[in-house]
Protein backbone atom coordinates (compact mmCIF):
# COMPACT_ATOMS: atom_id res chain seq x y z
CA UNK A 1 0.00 0.00 0.00
CA UNK A 2 1.18 2.92 -0.92
CA UNK A 3 1.86 6.06 1.88
CA UNK A 4 -0.88 8.40 1.47
CA UNK A 5 0.85 11.89 0.88
CA UNK A 6 1.30 14.24 4.07
CA UNK A 7 0.35 17.22 1.94
CA UNK A 8 -2.14 16.68 -0.99
CA UNK A 9 -2.29 20.34 -2.35
CA UNK A 10 -0.76 21.46 -5.09
CA UNK A 11 2.65 22.15 -3.70
CA UNK A 12 2.98 18.97 -2.39
CA UNK A 13 6.89 18.48 -3.18
CA UNK A 14 7.37 22.11 -3.85
CA UNK A 15 7.94 23.01 -0.38
CA UNK A 16 9.24 26.65 -1.69
CA UNK A 17 5.74 27.32 -3.67
CA UNK A 18 3.88 26.43 -0.47
CA UNK A 19 6.09 29.15 1.56
CA UNK A 20 5.78 31.89 -0.98
CA UNK A 21 2.17 31.26 -1.31
CA UNK A 22 1.74 31.58 2.44
CA UNK A 23 4.37 34.90 2.89
CA UNK A 24 2.00 36.34 -0.26
CA UNK A 25 -1.21 35.70 1.17
CA UNK A 26 0.25 36.81 4.82
CA UNK A 27 0.93 40.03 3.29
CA UNK A 28 -1.83 40.20 1.21
CA UNK A 29 -3.38 40.88 4.70
CA UNK A 30 -1.42 43.45 5.50
CA UNK A 31 1.54 41.52 7.50
CA UNK A 32 5.40 43.19 5.80
CA UNK A 33 7.65 40.72 5.06
CA UNK A 34 11.38 40.56 6.81
CA UNK A 35 14.47 38.67 5.14
CA UNK A 36 16.56 36.43 6.66
CA UNK A 37 19.53 34.29 6.22
CA UNK A 38 20.14 32.50 9.06
CA UNK A 39 19.52 30.37 11.67
CA UNK A 40 20.70 32.75 14.30
CA UNK A 41 17.68 35.58 13.02
CA UNK A 42 15.08 35.48 15.83
CA UNK A 43 12.03 34.31 14.38
CA UNK A 44 10.10 34.88 17.62
CA UNK A 45 11.04 38.67 17.89
CA UNK A 46 9.87 39.17 14.24
CA UNK A 47 6.53 37.51 14.78
CA UNK A 48 6.22 39.20 18.63
CA UNK A 49 5.91 42.42 15.77
CA UNK A 50 3.02 41.17 13.12
CA UNK A 51 5.87 40.76 11.15
CA UNK A 52 6.83 37.98 8.50
CA UNK A 53 10.04 36.32 8.43
CA UNK A 54 10.45 34.76 5.35
CA UNK A 55 13.98 32.53 4.56
CA UNK A 56 15.73 34.40 1.27
CA UNK A 57 16.74 31.82 -1.69
CA UNK A 58 20.34 30.45 -1.61
CA UNK A 59 20.37 27.20 -2.93
CA UNK A 60 20.14 27.06 -6.83
CA UNK A 61 23.11 26.95 -9.29
CA UNK A 62 21.05 29.21 -11.71
CA UNK A 63 21.98 32.79 -10.44
CA UNK A 64 25.84 31.72 -9.34
CA UNK A 65 27.10 32.75 -12.81
CA UNK A 66 25.87 36.22 -12.36
CA UNK A 67 27.32 36.50 -8.53
CA UNK A 68 30.52 35.59 -10.14
CA UNK A 69 30.69 38.78 -11.89
CA UNK A 70 31.28 40.24 -8.85
CA UNK A 71 31.91 37.85 -6.29
CA UNK A 72 35.29 35.63 -6.53
CA UNK A 73 34.35 32.17 -7.69
CA UNK A 74 36.45 30.32 -5.23
CA UNK A 75 33.96 31.26 -2.30
CA UNK A 76 31.12 29.53 -1.51
CA UNK A 77 28.36 28.45 -2.88
CA UNK A 78 25.42 29.29 -0.84
CA UNK A 79 26.79 32.88 -0.68
CA UNK A 80 27.03 33.30 -4.35
CA UNK A 81 23.71 31.88 -4.92
CA UNK A 82 22.20 34.49 -2.39
CA UNK A 83 23.72 37.25 -4.12
CA UNK A 84 22.76 36.35 -7.32
CA UNK A 85 19.04 35.95 -6.77
CA UNK A 86 19.73 39.23 -5.67
CA UNK A 87 21.45 40.73 -8.48
CA UNK A 88 18.75 39.11 -10.73
CA UNK A 89 15.81 40.06 -9.27
CA UNK A 90 14.62 36.53 -9.25
CA UNK A 91 14.43 35.49 -5.11
CA UNK A 92 10.50 36.74 -4.71
CA UNK A 93 10.90 36.70 -1.40
CA UNK A 94 13.51 39.04 -1.28
CA UNK A 95 11.36 41.41 -4.06
CA UNK A 96 9.14 41.26 -0.82
CA UNK A 97 10.81 41.99 1.80
CA UNK A 98 10.89 45.49 3.05
CA UNK A 99 14.29 44.60 5.22
CA UNK A 100 16.54 41.93 5.32
CA UNK A 101 18.15 40.53 8.65
CA UNK A 102 21.53 39.49 8.77
CA UNK A 103 24.46 38.52 10.84
CA UNK A 104 28.43 38.03 11.08
CA UNK A 105 28.74 34.49 10.94
CA UNK A 106 31.45 33.54 7.78
CA UNK A 107 33.49 36.39 6.59
CA UNK A 108 32.23 35.52 3.04
CA UNK A 109 28.76 36.27 4.14
CA UNK A 110 29.38 39.59 6.15
CA UNK A 111 31.15 40.89 2.95
CA UNK A 112 28.32 39.97 0.65
CA UNK A 113 25.81 41.66 2.68
CA UNK A 114 27.88 45.10 2.23
CA UNK A 115 26.92 44.87 -1.07
CA UNK A 116 23.17 43.35 -0.59
CA UNK A 117 22.55 46.62 1.59
CA UNK A 118 23.20 48.78 -1.55
CA UNK A 119 19.85 47.42 -3.07
CA UNK A 120 18.07 46.34 0.05
CA UNK A 121 17.45 48.07 4.24
CA UNK A 122 19.76 45.34 5.81
CA UNK A 123 20.39 45.38 9.51
CA UNK A 124 23.94 43.38 10.61
CA UNK A 125 23.56 41.45 13.81
CA UNK A 126 27.46 41.21 15.34
CA UNK A 127 27.13 37.55 16.28
CA UNK A 128 29.76 36.80 19.07
CA UNK A 129 31.29 33.57 18.21
CA UNK A 130 33.30 33.04 21.41
CA UNK A 131 29.65 31.85 22.72
CA UNK A 132 30.83 30.15 25.70
CA UNK A 133 32.40 33.71 27.28
CA UNK A 134 30.13 35.29 29.44
CA UNK A 135 30.09 38.39 27.76
CA UNK A 136 28.75 36.79 24.70
CA UNK A 137 25.11 36.32 26.39
CA UNK A 138 25.40 40.05 27.24
CA UNK A 139 26.64 41.30 23.93
CA UNK A 140 23.94 39.13 21.83
CA UNK A 141 21.16 39.68 24.19
CA UNK A 142 22.50 43.94 23.51
CA UNK A 143 22.26 43.01 19.46
CA UNK A 144 18.66 41.51 20.05
CA UNK A 145 18.05 44.98 21.32
CA UNK A 146 19.24 46.69 18.53
CA UNK A 147 17.60 44.77 16.03
CA UNK A 148 14.17 44.93 18.32
CA UNK A 149 14.92 49.16 17.86
CA UNK A 150 15.62 49.06 13.94
CA UNK A 151 12.06 46.88 13.25
CA UNK A 152 10.20 49.44 15.57
CA UNK A 153 11.66 52.46 13.27
CA UNK A 154 11.49 50.49 10.05
CA UNK A 155 8.09 49.39 10.56
CA UNK A 156 6.66 51.89 13.16
CA UNK A 157 5.42 49.70 15.72
CA UNK A 158 6.69 49.10 19.18
CA UNK A 159 6.94 45.67 20.58
CA UNK A 160 6.01 44.86 24.48
CA UNK A 161 7.70 41.91 26.76
CA UNK A 162 4.41 40.85 27.11
CA UNK A 163 4.10 40.22 23.18
CA UNK A 164 7.41 38.58 23.09
CA UNK A 165 6.94 36.48 25.69
CA UNK A 166 3.53 34.71 24.00
CA UNK A 167 5.39 34.40 21.26
CA UNK A 168 8.45 33.09 22.53
CA UNK A 169 5.82 30.51 24.26
CA UNK A 170 4.11 29.85 21.16
CA UNK A 171 7.77 29.39 19.42
CA UNK A 172 8.47 26.38 21.81
CA UNK A 173 4.82 24.93 21.54
CA UNK A 174 5.35 24.82 17.50
CA UNK A 175 9.26 23.57 17.84
CA UNK A 176 7.98 20.36 20.41
CA UNK A 177 5.39 20.08 17.76
CA UNK A 178 8.01 19.56 15.20
CA UNK A 179 10.09 17.42 17.14
CA UNK A 180 7.28 15.33 17.66
CA UNK A 181 7.04 15.02 13.89
CA UNK A 182 10.87 14.44 13.47
CA UNK A 183 10.47 11.52 15.81
CA UNK A 184 9.06 9.38 13.34
CA UNK A 185 11.91 9.09 11.00
CA UNK A 186 13.41 8.19 14.54
CA UNK A 187 11.22 4.70 13.61
CA UNK A 188 12.42 1.56 12.62
CA UNK A 189 12.14 1.57 9.46
CA UNK A 190 11.15 5.35 9.32
CA UNK A 191 7.70 6.88 8.90
CA UNK A 192 8.89 9.73 7.09
CA UNK A 193 10.95 10.37 4.06
CA UNK A 194 13.38 12.99 3.79
CA UNK A 195 11.48 14.79 1.51
CA UNK A 196 8.66 15.20 4.08
CA UNK A 197 11.01 16.06 6.62
CA UNK A 198 12.58 18.97 4.22
CA UNK A 199 8.90 19.88 2.78
CA UNK A 200 7.13 20.39 6.86
CA UNK A 201 9.94 22.35 7.99
CA UNK A 202 10.34 24.58 5.01
CA UNK A 203 7.20 25.52 6.08
CA UNK A 204 7.23 25.67 9.81
CA UNK A 205 10.31 28.16 9.54
CA UNK A 206 8.03 31.09 8.93
CA UNK A 207 4.84 29.50 10.38
CA UNK A 208 3.24 30.24 13.81
CA UNK A 209 2.23 28.27 16.26
CA UNK A 210 -1.02 28.41 15.64
CA UNK A 211 -0.76 28.30 11.90
CA UNK A 212 1.21 25.00 12.02
CA UNK A 213 -1.23 23.26 14.72
CA UNK A 214 -3.57 22.18 12.15
CA UNK A 215 -1.40 21.09 9.68
CA UNK A 216 0.46 19.18 11.96
CA UNK A 217 -2.70 17.38 13.69
CA UNK A 218 -3.17 16.02 10.02
CA UNK A 219 0.08 15.33 9.38
CA UNK A 220 0.16 13.25 12.75
CA UNK A 221 -3.11 11.68 12.38
CA UNK A 222 -1.72 10.41 8.63
CA UNK A 223 1.40 9.37 10.39
CA UNK A 224 -0.52 7.36 12.82
CA UNK A 225 -2.28 5.61 10.08
CA UNK A 226 1.02 4.73 8.24
CA UNK A 227 1.81 2.88 11.68
CA UNK A 228 -1.39 0.76 11.95
CA UNK A 229 -1.14 -0.34 8.54
CA UNK A 230 2.61 -0.88 8.55
CA UNK A 231 3.89 1.27 6.25
CA UNK A 232 7.33 2.48 6.34
CA UNK A 233 10.11 4.20 3.97
CA UNK A 234 12.64 1.59 2.77
CA UNK A 235 12.88 -1.33 5.26
CA UNK A 236 14.76 -2.11 8.50
CA UNK A 237 17.97 -3.65 6.57
CA UNK A 238 18.69 -0.29 5.22
CA UNK A 239 21.79 1.73 6.35
CA UNK A 240 20.40 4.94 8.45
CA UNK A 241 22.45 7.79 7.89
CA UNK A 242 22.41 11.02 9.71
CA UNK A 243 23.60 13.83 7.68
CA UNK A 244 25.32 17.16 9.45
CA UNK A 245 27.34 20.02 8.17
CA UNK A 246 25.96 23.19 6.04
CA UNK A 247 22.46 24.28 5.10
CA UNK A 248 21.13 21.69 2.34
CA UNK A 249 18.30 23.02 0.03
CA UNK A 250 17.49 23.18 -3.96
CA UNK A 251 20.52 21.86 -6.11
CA UNK A 252 22.13 20.88 -2.91
CA UNK A 253 19.44 18.33 -2.30
CA UNK A 254 21.75 15.60 -4.52
CA UNK A 255 23.20 14.33 -1.11
CA UNK A 256 20.19 13.15 -0.13
CA UNK A 257 18.77 11.65 -3.15
CA UNK A 258 22.49 10.13 -3.32
CA UNK A 259 22.32 8.45 -0.57
CA UNK A 260 18.68 7.11 -1.21
CA UNK A 261 19.71 5.71 -4.41
CA UNK A 262 22.73 4.22 -3.40
CA UNK A 263 20.29 2.12 -0.43
CA UNK A 264 20.51 4.30 2.65
CA UNK A 265 17.70 6.50 4.59
CA UNK A 266 18.40 9.11 5.34
CA UNK A 267 16.98 9.19 9.20
CA UNK A 268 17.71 13.38 10.17
CA UNK A 269 19.07 15.83 8.06
CA UNK A 270 21.37 18.20 10.90
CA UNK A 271 21.33 21.33 9.56
CA UNK A 272 19.63 24.63 9.76
CA UNK A 273 17.22 23.36 7.04
CA UNK A 274 16.57 20.09 8.92
CA UNK A 275 16.07 19.84 12.84
CA UNK A 276 18.18 21.97 13.85
CA UNK A 277 15.87 25.16 13.89
CA UNK A 278 13.24 23.10 16.40
CA UNK A 279 15.50 22.03 18.76
CA UNK A 280 15.73 23.44 22.87
CA UNK A 281 13.65 25.41 24.53
CA UNK A 282 13.51 29.37 25.30
CA UNK A 283 12.82 30.17 28.99
CA UNK A 284 9.42 31.25 29.35
CA UNK A 285 8.05 33.62 31.43
CA UNK A 286 11.83 35.33 32.10
CA UNK A 287 12.03 39.10 33.22
CA UNK A 288 14.27 39.72 30.52
CA UNK A 289 12.23 37.99 27.47
CA UNK A 290 15.41 39.36 25.01
CA UNK A 291 17.97 37.64 27.28
CA UNK A 292 16.05 33.85 26.94
CA UNK A 293 15.82 34.75 23.26
CA UNK A 294 19.77 35.66 23.25
CA UNK A 295 20.43 32.48 25.35
CA UNK A 296 18.81 30.36 23.50
CA UNK A 297 20.29 31.45 19.85
CA UNK A 298 23.97 31.23 21.38
CA UNK A 299 22.98 27.56 21.80
CA UNK A 300 23.11 27.19 17.91
CA UNK A 301 25.28 24.32 16.99
CA UNK A 302 27.11 26.77 13.95
CA UNK A 303 30.68 26.19 12.98
CA UNK A 304 30.97 29.59 13.27
CA UNK A 305 31.43 29.30 16.59
CA UNK A 306 34.60 28.48 18.43
CA UNK A 307 34.91 26.50 20.53
CA UNK A 308 31.89 24.77 19.13
CA UNK A 309 31.50 21.35 21.44
CA UNK A 310 27.92 22.31 21.19
CA UNK A 311 27.68 20.47 17.86
CA UNK A 312 29.48 17.45 19.33
CA UNK A 313 26.99 17.21 22.28
CA UNK A 314 24.00 18.12 19.46
CA UNK A 315 25.23 15.12 17.56
CA UNK A 316 25.52 12.67 20.43
CA UNK A 317 21.81 13.66 20.76
CA UNK A 318 21.06 13.04 17.62
CA UNK A 319 22.47 9.98 17.32
CA UNK A 320 21.10 8.86 20.41
CA UNK A 321 17.63 9.40 19.17
CA UNK A 322 17.96 8.43 15.51
CA UNK A 323 20.50 5.10 15.77
CA UNK A 324 22.47 6.22 12.30
CA UNK A 325 24.61 3.86 11.19
CA UNK A 326 26.56 5.97 9.43
CA UNK A 327 27.35 10.08 9.52
CA UNK A 328 27.99 12.12 6.43
CA UNK A 329 29.47 15.76 6.90
CA UNK A 330 28.15 17.71 3.77
CA UNK A 331 30.44 20.33 3.65
CA UNK A 332 29.72 23.58 0.74
CA UNK A 333 32.83 24.19 -1.43
CA UNK A 334 34.88 27.16 0.51
CA UNK A 335 32.79 26.38 3.85
CA UNK A 336 36.12 26.79 5.98
CA UNK A 337 34.19 26.70 9.10
CA UNK A 338 32.48 23.45 8.49
CA UNK A 339 35.18 22.51 6.64
CA UNK A 340 37.92 22.65 9.33
CA UNK A 341 35.58 21.46 12.36
CA UNK A 342 34.98 18.04 10.05
CA UNK A 343 38.45 16.68 11.61
CA UNK A 344 36.82 17.03 15.10
CA UNK A 345 33.29 15.83 13.52
CA UNK A 346 34.18 12.80 12.19
CA UNK A 347 36.82 12.07 15.14
CA UNK A 348 33.95 12.21 17.99
CA UNK A 349 31.45 10.12 15.58
CA UNK A 350 34.28 7.48 15.04
CA UNK A 351 35.99 7.31 18.03
CA UNK A 352 32.68 8.25 20.94
CA UNK A 353 29.82 6.40 18.76
CA UNK A 354 31.83 3.72 17.00
CA UNK A 355 30.33 4.56 13.14
CA UNK A 356 31.51 5.28 9.72
CA UNK A 357 31.43 8.78 9.24
CA UNK A 358 32.32 10.55 5.43
CA UNK A 359 32.67 14.15 4.63
CA UNK A 360 31.09 15.07 1.27
CA UNK A 361 32.84 18.38 0.26
CA UNK A 362 30.76 19.90 -2.81
CA UNK A 363 28.67 22.39 -4.38
CA UNK A 364 25.45 23.22 -6.38
CA UNK A 365 26.68 21.33 -9.35
CA UNK A 366 26.12 18.21 -10.61
CA UNK A 367 29.63 17.33 -11.74
CA UNK A 368 30.65 15.49 -8.95
CA UNK A 369 27.66 13.28 -8.33
CA UNK A 370 29.30 10.25 -9.90
CA UNK A 371 32.16 10.61 -7.51
CA UNK A 372 29.50 11.36 -4.12
CA UNK A 373 27.89 8.22 -5.48
CA UNK A 374 30.99 6.01 -5.14
CA UNK A 375 32.21 7.24 -1.92
CA UNK A 376 28.15 6.90 -0.39
CA UNK A 377 28.04 3.11 -1.76
CA UNK A 378 31.52 2.32 0.18
CA UNK A 379 30.15 4.12 3.21
CA UNK A 380 27.12 2.01 3.46
CA UNK A 381 28.98 -0.73 2.61
CA UNK A 382 31.07 -0.30 5.98
CA UNK A 383 27.53 -0.42 8.00
S1 LIG B 1 23.57 29.16 11.68
S2 LIG B 1 25.05 27.04 9.30
S3 LIG B 1 22.51 29.31 8.37
S4 LIG B 1 25.78 30.51 9.29
S5 LIG B 1 27.56 30.79 4.07
S6 LIG B 1 28.95 29.29 7.00
S7 LIG B 1 28.07 27.29 4.19
S8 LIG B 1 30.79 29.59 4.00
S9 LIG B 1 25.29 28.90 6.03
FE1 LIG B 1 24.74 28.92 8.13
FE2 LIG B 1 23.63 30.49 9.90
FE3 LIG B 1 25.51 28.76 10.63
FE4 LIG B 1 23.10 27.89 9.95
FE5 LIG B 1 29.79 28.09 5.35
FE6 LIG B 1 28.77 29.17 3.21
FE7 LIG B 1 29.36 30.68 5.31
FE8 LIG B 1 27.37 29.03 5.43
Amino acid sequence: MDPQPLFDDQYAGVPAKRVLHYIESKREKGYPVVGIYCGYAPIELIQAMGLIPAVLCAFSKAPIASAETVLPANLCPLIKSSYGFILEGTCPFFAMSEAVIAETTCDGKKKMFELAAEIKPMHVMDLPQLADEPEALENWTVMIRKLQCFLEKTFDRKISDEALQISISNANKKNRAMRKFFEYAAMHPPLISWQEMYDIGFLALPATAEEMEPILETVMAKLEQRAENGIHFGTAKMPRVLVSGCPVGGDALKIFRIIEEAGGLVVVPDACTGIKGFVGEIEENSDDPVKALAKRYLEVPCACMTPNNRRLTALSDLIEQFKPDAVVDFVLTACHSYNVESYKVGRHVTNTHGLPYLKIESDYSDNDEGQIRTKVEALLEMV
